[in-house]
């Protein structure tokens, strides 16, 4: 099926458009009370992920309201480690916690590398079936979290301030810690790249939790696995290049190690400008972001004026994505975001004109 509009492949790498494409982090989610609706009638968050017609459902309920550029397959970063056999579930108020988390060597020796297509292939049901859905309006985006991520969150049994157990395995068992980040780092792999075969024209690789970290341990324990991944992946599929995002929030220092490690694209959070980050990263790769996501708490007059003044700061010429700086969040009044999606729309034009 031809892809009709296909301006984020393009932008994602560095190619002309005439206006910027724009897709929001989590734009399924909470703050849509169809949302709200899809998941009280699958009953659990894990029953909506694990059931393709209902993931497929609420990928598209953001394309219903807004004139986005992409959609993200519905799904969670937790996944992998609930295939990997953690159990993952959740807490109301408390968000994702696991049954099992990693509290020995032994734990962390004996995770087995599961098969993808036996324990995940029901994300890839999803992916093949929204693609169908989609029937080429807009390219689908597929995800995974960095192996730094996804160990917090199996180190520390769920979400952390602190990241105190996972950081203290970095640095008391260097090589302990080197063995999941690389199991994780396989996996990871193979699971992106099940996820292009299914048809996602494009990935993104979270990295939430890559600021944690010390720059030297961040080169060590996440920006290495993300380049071996980034290494690993299924480049082309259907006759197209599958650009690759790698989003490593509060990571700003790492610009240009990212920018090296030969991915197509870069998340950049809201600290830094999308100037200087362009004038750091050159032409290596496109920029997505870089909306503060609090900003879509303000009027529409604010928004407005914060849109125009980022379209601003990336400036004329190709490689930049509208997004937000992270995930947009429950409170946000639905029509802000249509404000924010037809503003780039208008005013994106004329920093594509030759
Ligand atoms: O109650 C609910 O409905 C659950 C809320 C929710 C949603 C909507 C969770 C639980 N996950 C998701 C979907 C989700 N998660 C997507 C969907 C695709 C999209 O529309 O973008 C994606 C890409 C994610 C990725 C994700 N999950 C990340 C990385 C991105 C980010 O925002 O930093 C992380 C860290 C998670 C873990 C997770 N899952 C859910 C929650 C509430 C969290 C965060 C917990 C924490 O802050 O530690």
């Amino acid at each position: 099926m031809e892809l009709r509009n296909d301006i984020l492949l393009r932008a994602l790498q560095r190619q002309p458009v005439d206006r910027t494409p724009v897709w929001i982090m989590r734009q399924a989610g909470r703050y849509l009370p169809e949302y709200l609706a899809t998941r009280a009638e699958a009953g659990s968050f894990m029953n909506l992920c694990q059931t393709p017609e209902l993931a497929c459902e609420v990928t598209l309920q953001p394309l219903r309201r807004f004139d986005l550029d992409a959609a993200i397959i519905f799904s969670d970063i937790l996944t992998i480690p609930d295939a990997m056999g953690l159990n993952l579930y959740f807490v109301s108020g408390e968000g994702p916690k696991f049954e099992h988390p990693l509290r020995s060597a032994d734990d962390i020796r004996n995770l087995p590398r599961p098969d993808i297509f036996e324990s995940l292939g029901y994300v890839m049901d999803a992916v093949s079936l929204t693609r169908r859905e989609l029937g080429g309006k807009v390219p689908l985006i597929g995800f995974s979290g960095s192996p730094w991520t996804l160990a917090t969150y199996m180190i520390e049994g769920g979400s952390s301030k602190t990241f105190s157990r996972a950081k203290k395995l970095l640095y008391q068992d260097p090589e302990l810690a080197h063995q999941l980040l690389g199991k994780l780092a396989d996996t990871v792999t193979d699971y992106l790249n099940a996820q292009i075969e299914a048809g996602a024209q494009a990935v993104q690789i979270f990295d939430t939790w890559g600021g944690a970290l010390s720059s030297q341990a961040y080169k060590e324990f996440s920006l290495r696995y993300m380049a071996k991944i980034v290494s690993g992946l299924k480049r082309e599929n259907e006759g197209r290049p599958v650009p690759v995002i790698l989003f490593s929030k509060s990571c700003n220092t790492q610009l240009e190690a990212l920018a090296d490690t030969g991915c197509d694209a870069l998340g950049v959070d809201w600290t830094i400008s999308l100037r200087e980050a362009r004038s750091r990263v050159g032409n290596r790769v496109a920029l997505q972001g870089n909306l503060d996501p609090s900003i879509l708490l303000a009027d529409r007059a604010v928004i407005r004026r914060e849109v125009s003044d980022t379209l601003d700061s990336f400036g004329n010429g190709n490689g930049h994505v509208f997004n937000l700086g992270h995930g947009i969040t429950p409170e946000v009044n639905p029509d802000h975001l249509t404000e924010l999606v037809n503003t780039v729309g208008e005013l994106s034009p004329e920093y594509h004109r030759e």
